[in-house]
C-alpha cells in the first residue's frame, strides 16, 4: 500500500484545468480551425505553425480584470471534486506563474501583472482543495533546445537538450515546489517511454528525486516516462486520454477526461458528454479502484462554457446525496460487470460497517433488483435519496438477494442502493448472475474454468464479426449458476461453422443431463449492405430444454470437440427461463 497515495484513492474525483495563451485562440487561428483532426485547441501553436511573437499577442485578448482562479476552485468544490491539477506549463512552454528562471511567463504578459499559480494556490488553501501541477517536461515549444514542430523528437542534440533541462525544467520545478505551499501531485505528460525520446533516464531520475526531496508527500504520475521495471516508485498510473478503466488494478490509477473533446477551450466544441455518461464513467472507474480527473478549459475571460457549469452543478448535486458510493469507495470482490442493472462499489466505513453499493444505471430495472454472488444476508438495505434513506424490503436466498424497489426511482441519472454488513460479506466468485429478462448469458469471459486450447478473436470489421473463441481441437468451459426455484430453461448457443460434413460436436452437461449437438453449417451473411461485404454467419442453434427440479447451485459444462480441419468459432450459450412450462 502506497501511504502517500491514500488521500488520492479516497478522493476519487478531481478537476483538470487546461488554460494558457492558447485559450485566447479558442481553437481558431487567422480564420482557420486548429489543424489536425483531433481538434485539441491547446496544440494550436504547433499545428498552425504560429511564431512565438505572434502567439504572445494572444495575451492581449485576455480579460485580465475578470479572470479569477478562485472561481475555478469554487466550481470544483461545487462539483464534488477534491483536487485540482492545472497546466502550470503546457507544451507551449508558457508558464502560468512569475517564473524567476524564465521570462516566458504570464507575469510578463498580463496587465495588471498576474501570477495565476500563486492566486490559485491561495484559493485552494482557502477552500481546502488539494493542488497539483501539470508540467510539460519533455515538450517545450518555446525553448530552442527542446522539441517543436521544426524538428523530429529524436533529432535533438543530447547536450543541447540537457541545457534546456538544466536551465528551464529543473529551476522551474524548484520554483513550483518552493513558492506555492504544499503540492499534492505533479502530472507529467510524456506518453512515450523515454527510450523513444531524447529524454534520458538520468534526467527523469533527477526530476523525480528533486520532487521526493522537496515535497516528499507529492504524488507523481506514470507519464513521467520511466517504465515500472526501471522504477516502481511512481504513485499512480495515468490511462490514455478519456480511456476508462477495464480492469481492476490494485495500484492507484486515474483517467484524465474531458467534458467534450478538446482540453483547452475550443469555441467550436460540439461533443458534450451528458451528466449521466460522466457519472457512469466516474462510478465505473471507482468500481475498478480508479479515479476520474475531469477537465475544464476556461476561456480568455476565465469563465467556463455554460455546458460545463450545468453538468458540474448536476454532478455535484448528485454526489452530495450519493457520494457515499464514490468517495473512499472502491472495487468489490466480484466482477464489476456481473449484473446488468449497473455497477457495484464497496466501502469500509469509518463506523466499522461495510457497504456494498448497487449503482443502478438501468432506468427500468423492474420491481425487484437481484444481487447475485454474496452468500450471506445483508443486515439492512436502503435506497439513498435526496430527502432521506428509504428502507427496502429484501429476501436473501443462499446466493441471491432480491430487493424490492419503488416503481419510481428518485434520481434521473444513477440510483444507489446500499447494502449494509457488519463484516465484508463472503462471496462466490464463480457465479453468473441472471439477467433482468430472466436468462443466463454464458460466455468465455464469465466461465469459471477453461480447459483445452483456443484462440481469442476480438471483434473485426467494425464489429460485424463479433468477439469469438476459435477451437481447432477441444475446449471445455464450465459455469456455475444459482437457481432460485424449480424452473425450466431453453438452451441456445451461437457459433460460426463453415463445414458441411463433419463429426465435430458440442456436448452440454447440465444437472446430469447431456445434450449433444452435431456442428451445423452456419452459412454466410451480408456484413454491411451495398459493400460486397459477405461474412461468415454466427447463428443461434437450439440445444434443448432443461428442468431444474429444486433450487440450488448448478454447473453447466460445455465441451466443444472438433479437429484442425474443421475449426469452429464459438460465441455464447443462452439459458432462457421458459415461464409457461412450469
Ligand atoms: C496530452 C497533451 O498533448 C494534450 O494536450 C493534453 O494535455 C492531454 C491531457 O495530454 O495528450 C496525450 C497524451 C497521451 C496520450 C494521448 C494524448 N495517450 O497516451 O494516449
Amino acid at each position: 500500500m502506497n501511504e502517500r497515495a491514500k488521500w488520492f484513492i479516497g478522493d476519487r474525483f478531481g478537476m483538470f484545468i487546461h488554460w494558457g495563451l492558447y485559450s485566447g485562440a479558442e481553437g481558431i487561428w487567422k480564420g482557420e480551425k486548429v489543424r489536425y483532426n483531433n481538434d485539441y485547441a491547446e496544440w494550436i501553436q504547433y499545428r498552425n505553425q504560429i511564431e512565438k511573437s505572434e502567439y504572445l499577442e494572444l495575451s492581449k485578448r485576455f480579460d485580465w480584470e475578470n479572470i479569477d482562479p478562485e472561481k475555478w476552485v469554487l466550481l470544483a468544490k461545487k462539483a464534488g471534486m477534491k483536487y485540482i491539477t492545472i497546466t502550470a506549463k503546457h507544451h507551449d512552454g508558457f508558464a502560468l506563474w512569475n517564473s524567476e528562471s524564465n521570462d516566458y511567463n504570464i507575469y510578463n504578459y498580463s496587465n495588471p501583472k498576474r501570477d495565476i499559480i500563486k492566486e490559485l494556490s491561495l484559493a485552494c488553501k482557502k477552500h481546502g482543495m488539494k493542488l497539483g501541477f501539470y508540467y510539460s517536461h519533455w515538450t517545450d515549444w518555446e525553448h530552442p533546445f527542446s522539441w517543436d514542430n521544426s524538428k523530429e523528437i529524436y533529432w535533438l542534440d543530447k547536450e543541447n537538450y540537457n541545457i534546456y533541462w538544466q536551465e528551464k525544467v529543473i529551476p522551474q520545478m524548484k520554483e513550483l515546489l518552493s513558492n506555492y505551499g504544499e503540492i499534492s501531485l505533479i502530472w507529467f505528460d510524456m506518453w512515450l517511454h523515454h527510450q523513444e525520446t531524447i529524454v534520458s533516464k538520468e534526467q527523469l531520475f533527477q526530476l523525480k528525486n528533486l520532487i521526493r526531496e522537496m515535497q516528499p508527500n507529492c504524488l507523481i504520475n506514470s507519464r513521467l516516462g520511466l517504465s515500472i521495471d526501471e522504477d516502481k516508485d511512481v504513485d499512480f498510473r495515468t490511462l490514455g486520454d478519456n480511456q476508462l478503466g477495464k480492469y481492476k488494478y490494485e495500484y492507484p490509477w486515474q483517467t484524465p477526461a474531458t467534458v467534450a473533446h478538446s482540453w483547452g477551450y475550443n469555441k467550436n466544441e460540439n461533443e458534450w458528454k451528458s451528466t449521466t455518461s460522466i457519472l457512469r464513467s466516474l462510478i465505473g472507474n471507482v468500481s475498478l479502484n480508479g479515479n476520474l480527473m475531469l477537465n475544464i478549459g476556461p476561456t480568455s475571460n476565465g469563465s467556463v462554457p455554460y455546458e460545463i457549469e450545468k453538468r458540474f452543478d448536476e454532478i455535484g448535486n448528485w454526489l452530495s446525496y450519493y457520494g457515499k458510493s464514490v468517495y473512499n469507495a472502491g472495487a468489490f470482490d466480484l466482477r464489476n460487470d456481473l449484473h446488468d442493472w449497473g455497477l457495484t462499489t464497496y466501502k469500509k466505513s469509518k463506523n466499522g460497517k461495510k457497504y456494498v453499493f448497487l449503482n443502478i444505471f438501468d432506468n427500468q430495472p423492474g420491481d425487484i433488483i437481484k444481487f447475485t454472488g454474496i452468500t450471506e444476508s445483508p443486515i439492512k438495505i436502503k435506497l439513498l435519496s435526496k430527502n432521506s434513506k428509504i428502507d427496502l424490503k429484501f429476501n436473501f436466498n443462499t446466493a441471491v438477494t432480491s430487493i424490492k424497489i419503488p416503481k419510481k426511482l428518485p434520481n434521473p441519472y444513477v440510483n444507489v442502493v446500499e447494502m449494509e454488513f457488519n463484516e465484508k460479506p463472503k462471496v462466490d466468485l464463480n457465479l453468473v448472475a441472471k439477467t433482468k429478462n430472466g436468462g443466463y448469458a454464458l460466455n468465455y469471459s464469465n466461465a469459471m474454468t477453461k480447459k483445452g486450447k483456443s484462440i481469442i478473436n476480438t471483434s473485426k470489421r467494425f464489429g460485424s464479426i463479433p468477439f469469438n473463441i476459435e477451437v481447432k481441437d477441444s475446449l471445455i468451459l464450465k459455469w456455475k449458476v444459482f437457481v432460485e426455484k424449480p424452473s425450466c430453461y431453453s438452451i441456445d448457443t451461437s457459433y460460426n461453422f463453415q463445414k458441411k460434413i463433419t463429426n465435430g460436436y458440442l456436448s452440454l452437461e447440465v444437472n446430469n443431463e447431456e445434450f449433444k449437438h452435431k456442428l451445423e453449417y452456419s452459412g454466410k451473411t451480408v456484413g454491411e449492405p451495398n459493400q460486397d461485404w459477405m461474412i461468415d454467419r454466427f447463428d443461434s442453434f437450439r440445444l434443448g430444454q432443461i428442468k431444474f427440479d429444486s433450487p440450488g447451485f448448478y454447473f453447466i459444462e460445455l465441451k466443444i470437440k472438433t479437429n484442425p480441419q474443421n475449426p469452429i468459432q464459438w460465441q455464447w450459450l443462452w439459458l432462457d427461463e421458459v415461464v409457461d412450462k412450469i
